[in-house]
């Protein structure tokens, strides 16, 4: 179907958006993109982002006013950097922290509740090889402080950090074919030599973790997420349909939607499962190829309408690698299935 679509941020080429509702304002956390002078190849040489902004919406995602909070993280200021700054994610935090003289003389004890928004990013070391970042702030809105190594035993590209209320838990959902590494890995271990499954193979799967109580480290080992047809199997890796990368979740009527870009294919896709670590029953497509070759989403609840945010390459005259954001509503029907929306206006 078609729906009427806003382009969010027309001053800069940012994609890959990851959304929350934070103290009751909606922020985006996107990659930006830059011009690229290398080739386009599948191993994603022309995504050559060098630092994050965050955007925000007053009000409505349709309608409100956005502001950009400037550059909040830069790739020169993280100490193990070498290259691409993929998509990132954050998430709130409380934490409990000593009071300074002056509040307990006011009588505020020995400890106080704040916030802290941690934002998770995926950087090639120099090595080449992608690991995860976590940077920390104050403010949904950053400066966002890059701790100083890589998440231990991190791997792979877009990470979606969600909280689920069923818990307080956050788990972060992640993982990405081709230029993303996947393939170098299986049951967490780096591969001496890369296995992507072909044909009748069982598709490579997203992996999620689940992360310790201030959100900077895995509280047990990634497992593998598992999108299945109706009958329980695996989809397969010739599956247009199979999980690439671009993971996001939500939840809708206490169900947990698993939602993913099948990058070579184009599509959004979605599967639903009863709890984070599925398996989750492939439904159907959200979005249909729009211009561009990567296709990337988040899906956000604000004052009772469902949205989704993703990006094209209709601005840029479809350079790949120069990527515009995007708004749109989405709708479900009675039994949940979310209404296909057509990705060129
Ligand atoms: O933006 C670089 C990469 O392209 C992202 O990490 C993927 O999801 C794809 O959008």
């Amino acid at each position: 179907m078609k729906k009427e679509k806003r382009y969010l941020f027309p001053a800069d080429y940012m994609a890959d958006p990851s959304v929350h509702v934070f103290d009751g304002k909606i922020y985006i956390y996107p990659s930006h993109d830059w011009e690229a002078s290398n080739v386009e190849n599948d191993n994603g040489d022309q995504y050559i982002m060098k630092d994050y902004h965050v955007l925000s919406i007053n009000g409505d995602p349709m309608t409100g006013t956005v502001t950009d909070h400037g550059c909040v993280l830069r790739q020169e200021d993280i100490p193990w950097a070498g290259r691409q700054l993929w998509d990132c994610d954050v998430q709130e935090y409380i934490q409990e922290v000593p009071t300074n003289a002056e509040e307990q003389a006011a009588g505020m004890g020995y400890s106080k509740k704040v916030k802290k928004y941690v934002m998770y990013f995926p950087l090639k070391d120099r090595n080449d090889v992608f690991h995860w970042g976590t940077a920390i702030a104050d403010n949904p809105a950053g400066p966002f402080i890059p701790q100083p190594a890589p998440v231990p035993g991190s791997y792979s590209i877009d990470m979606c950090a969600f909280r689920d209320d069923a818990d307080g838990e956050v788990y972060v959902y992640f993982g990405g074919l081709w230029g993303g590494q996947l393939q170098r890995y299986k049951d967490n271990i780096h591969l001496e030599t890369p296995h992507l499954p072909e044909g009748k193979e069982d598709a490579l799967p997203s992996r999620c973790v689940r992360l310790t109580k201030d959100g900077l480290g895995y509280a047990e080992a990634p497992r593998p997420i598992l999108v299945v047809d109706n009958d329980g199997n695996p989809l397969k890796a010739d599956d247009p349909h199979r999980f690439f990368e671009a993971s996001w979740m939500h939840k809708y009527n206490g169900k947990y939607y698993f939602s993913y870009s099948t990058g070579d294919s184009h599509l959004l896709c979605y599967a639903v499962g009863d709890n984070p670590y599925g398996p989750f029953t492939y439904q159907g497509v959200i979005l249909t190829p729009v211009v561009g070759w990567t296709t990337h989403h988040a899906i956000l609840e604000y004052n009772g309408k469902w949205y989704l945010f993703h990006h094209d390459s209709v601005p840029s005259g479809g350079k790949s690698w120069l990527r515009s954001l995007k708004v749109c509503e989405i709708e479900y029907d009675a039994d949940g299935k979310i209404m296909t929306i057509d990705g060129i206006d």
